[in-house]
């Protein structure tokens, strides 16, 4: 995929705000600080259009990335942040949901985790939710470069068991540091928007 042009074109808090669904889309769930953002910028070989943090954000918007005015990465508020309290979990549910629920140019849910963690049971949760909508569950195994890639398998193995993936190709190994497996992304992206969206027409 050649990356001509990417631009933050709407930060949502509410979903009037969101921009027309005139472009298919492709969103990003994951916890917060796993490294959604950093993956948006690799993604686009940018350093820093999608805002980074090494501390848990909080923020709850939904901001949507235009890619060659031809689709869209959005990039949803992260979650299991500990230091919240049960009003602003409950509201970032509202807002996914809302998101998920709303969006019928929305082409597929890409799951971020932690290729060195066994999934939380809040990724699990969110996990199972992309499953019920009806999209494929692509996993996105992030921080590879944080162990060695003889090892990457077994990591792989144990996401899959954790979250109950049959199909290991739908898990994949990738990096923001040292870029591995971006090509493989950038094609499975493109496949995703190529056949077309997992809502019921
Ligand atoms: N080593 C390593 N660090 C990463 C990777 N992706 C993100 N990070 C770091 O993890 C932290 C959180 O990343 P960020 O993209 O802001 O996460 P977000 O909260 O999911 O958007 C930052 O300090 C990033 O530099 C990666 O693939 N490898
Ligand atoms: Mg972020």
């Amino acid at each position: 995929m050649k990356i001509k042009t990417a631009d933050l074109e709407k930060i949502a808090a509410t979903l009037e705000q969101y921009p027309e669904n005139n472009l298919p889309e492709i969103a990003l769930a994951g916890r917060s600080n796993v490294g959604k953002s950093s993956f948006i910028n690799a993604f686009i070989n940018r350093k820093n259009l999608a805002r980074t943090s090494s501390k848990p954000g909080k923020t709850r918007t939904v901001n949507f990335y235009n890619i060659n005015h031809e689709f869209r990465l959005v990039d949803l508020p992260g979650y299991g942040y500990a230091a919240v309290s049960k009003s602003e979990k409950d509201n970032w549910a509202k807002i996914i949901e809302t998101y998920l629920h709303n969006r019928t140019n929305l082409y597929e849910t890409v799951l971020l985790v932690d290729i060195r963690h066994d999934p939380t049971a809040q990724d699990k949760q969110m996990y199972n939710w992309i499953k019920e909508i009806g999209f494929t569950g692509f996993v996105i195994a992030n921080k590879a470069d944080k162990i060695a890639k003889s090892k990457h398998g077994q990591y792989v193995k144990n996401i899959a068991k954790v979250l109950q993936i049959e199909d290991r190709d739908l898990i994949i190994p990738f990096s923001s540091d040292n870029k591995i497996n971006l090509d493989l992304v950038h094609e499975q992206f493109e496949a995703i928007l190529k056949y077309g969206s997992g809502f019921e027409e």
